[in-house]
């Protein structure tokens, strides 16, 4: 078992502290048992950093998930193992990267739901464990008290739920039916003893709709644009060949919802999206998926068209005056985009608000250790992309922000030298600014927890951190101090959006990638001096001592996390 360091996080009740300090005369009296921490486990579906405003305020305010991260800390250089959803949970529930945990992708994944998991080592702990929301494993979840799951990547509107194995539909918003749920089953658990309650928002996942009381949200507003929207892509033939452009790839009525209502019934013979018309949204549709008629009801559908009507209206008038056409059209899809993703976004911050009242309201804000992360990053039109996938900065980092128990901000230690990385977070104090990665919640939440953290898990427990222990005392698997480098293998290819299998190492200052498969192409990036990625070194006279360093990084790495790519890649 690896070591444990968390028995001093245990909340002390007031009476087992009053009979610590004993008093004269009178024998100490035994001390109450001390009481296990609860973990509120919030994550997101593709929740960028730069749409919480504790990391970037440049484009929404998120005061609920702001003010976890003020009563806590900041991770500013927090990690995926492998930039996609399924991937993404299997690592968080395992420990593990995806080659050990065997889901490697979204398409062909089925996770193998018998392996070790957290939940089942936390409720082997003695803890209550529920899932509520997103799961996207496709196996039935294993290890839960409660599971009650959305379906696939879920519904945005009156989704379908699966509760411990019985299909129910729920009427409402996702993001707020979803946290109905999680408050439901926190009044309804057993209070005698702690929990784990993994809450996981299908919000904002494509294709960004947002609830009918915030469609007129942030319409004044007018998003600015990355300024490498228009990348060319020069000397980056990986970074060219995608399927994630703004401009290229997002569809009109899928993603931009500017269907026609006259195409709204769609025949089965002809099931272009073209076709699917307004149903598409209405339904929460694509082609080929099941149709679930009135997957909106008749207020929802009302209040999307007194929205949208004059939108669609303008834009067609727009279309053929050729007034919305080349750069403006393509700013027009980024802000139309924009506004959806970040109305969603608002209405997660204001579901985070209401868990946080009850935690409030229920006495449980000493003893709760409350988690707000994403699934991966994305792009927010950063190289002209949406989604993720890529290694790039936007995708393989993701928002973490952990609100201790007591809530007073942490107090970190310096971290020993600079990661580079995006410059929009600015300083603060409880910034935790060591490498961590996603594979590390498993380890940490049993440390919290107080359990012992099994051998075969790969990551490290991050509590040290949080306790503002400076980082050269960590143990970790790497020998002294904390790690050093970050390991990444991203393997959905071919698949949509095109994004190649590759592979790579981050260390503080570099980022090296080799896509693999039907392309061979390096990609080698000076974070310090080249955050945005946009020059590709590899092969640059004068690089040729950093690559061959970073290559035997990711060699060791490669034989640490024992990824059988190594070999197959002659290194
Ligand atoms: C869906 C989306 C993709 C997205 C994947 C994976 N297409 O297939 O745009 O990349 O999910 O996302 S859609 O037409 O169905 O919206 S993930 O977060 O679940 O991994
Ligand atoms: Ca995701």
């Amino acid at each position: 078992m690896k070591e444990m360091n968390s028995k001093l996080l245990y909340a002390i009740t007031g009476a087992s502290a009053l009979a610590a300090a004993g008093s004269c005369g009178v024998k100490d009296a035994p001390k109450e048992p001390q009481k296990p921490l609860n973990i509120v486990y919030i994550m997101c579906d593709d929740h960028s950093y730069q749409t919480i405003s504790a990391y970037d305020n440049r484009f929404i305010e998120t005061p609920n998930i702001d003010r976890l991260a003020d009563e806590g800390a900041r991770f500013t250089n927090s990690f995926v193992a492998n930039s996609l959803s399924g991937p993404s949970r299997a690592c968080m529930l395992t420990g593990k990267h995806s080659h050990k945990n065997g889901f490697t992708n979204n398409e062909h994944g089925i996770f193998d739901g018998s392996q070790q998991t957290l939940p089942k080592l936390l409720r082997e702990g003695g803890y209550q464990t529920a899932m509520i929301g997103k799961w996207h494993l496709v196996s039935e979840p294993t290890g839960f008290d409660y599971w009650d799951i959305l379906t696939g990547q879920g519904d945005y509107y009156n989704p379908v739920f699966i509760r411990n194995g019985e299909q129910i539909v729920r009427e409402g918003y996702s993001t707020n039916v979803v946290t109905d749920v999680a408050l439901d089953w926190l009044e309804n658990r057993d209070p005698d003893k702690p929990f784990c309650l993994f809450l996981h928002h299908k919000a904002p996942h494509r294709s960004w709709m947002p609830d009918t009381c915030d469609l007129r949200l942030y319409d004044d507003i007018e998003y600015p644009l990355p300024d490498n929207f228009y990348d060319d892509y020069e000397g980056r033939v990986a970074g060219a060949n995608q399927e994630l452009g703004i401009v290229k790839d997002m569809n009109l009525i899928y993603d931009l919802k500017m269907a026609d209502k006259e195409n709204e019934f769609h025949t089965p013979d002809n099931v272009s999206l073209e076709n699917y018309g307004r149903s598409l949204y209405r339904r929460d549709l694509k082609p080929g998926d099941e149709i679930i008629p009135g997957r909106m009801n008749a207020e929802q559908q009302a209040a999307w068209d007194a929205y949208y009507d004059p939108i669609i209206e303008q834009f067609k008038k727009d279309i053929a005056s050729g007034e919305l056409s080349g750069d403006k059209l393509s700013e027009w899809k980024y802000q139309r985009y924009m506004h959806d993703y970040c109305r969603v976004i608002h209405s997660v911050d204001r579901n985070v608000g209401r868990v946080y009242d009850y935690l409030k309201e229920h006495g449980l804000l000493d003893n709760t250790v409350i988690v707000y992360t994403s699934d991966q990053g994305f792009f927010m039109g950063e190289h002209g992309y949406f989604d993720k996938r890529y290694m790039y900065e936007e995708s393989f980092r993701t928002p973490l922000i952990v609100r201790m128990p007591g809530g007073k901000p942490v107090k970190a230690a310096k971290a020993r030298t600079p990661v580079y990385g995006p410059d929009t977070y600015g300083h603060r104090p409880n910034d935790i600014d060591e490498f961590v990665q996603n594979i590390d919640y498993a380890p940490t939440i049993l440390d919290i927890a107080g359990l012992p953290i099994p051998e075969d898990i790969q990551g490290e427990s991050f509590l040290p951190l949080l306790r503002g222990e400076k980082p050269e005392k960590v143990q970790t698997s790497e020998g002294k101090g904390w790690r050093r480098s970050l390991y990444y293998h991203y393997y959905e290819y071919p698949a949509e959006h095109a994004v190649r299998r590759h592979y790579g190492v981050r260390t503080e200052r570099y980022s090296l990638m080799h896509f693999y498969n039907d392309i061979d192409e390096w990609e080698l990036f000076d974070l310090k001096e080249d955050p945005m990625e946009m020059h590709n070194i590899y092969g640059a006279p004068g690089t040729e001592k950093v690559t061959e360093e970073l290559r035997k990084e990711l060699v060791r790495l490669q034989t640490l996390y024992d990824d059988p790519i190594a070999e197959k890649n002659g290194f």
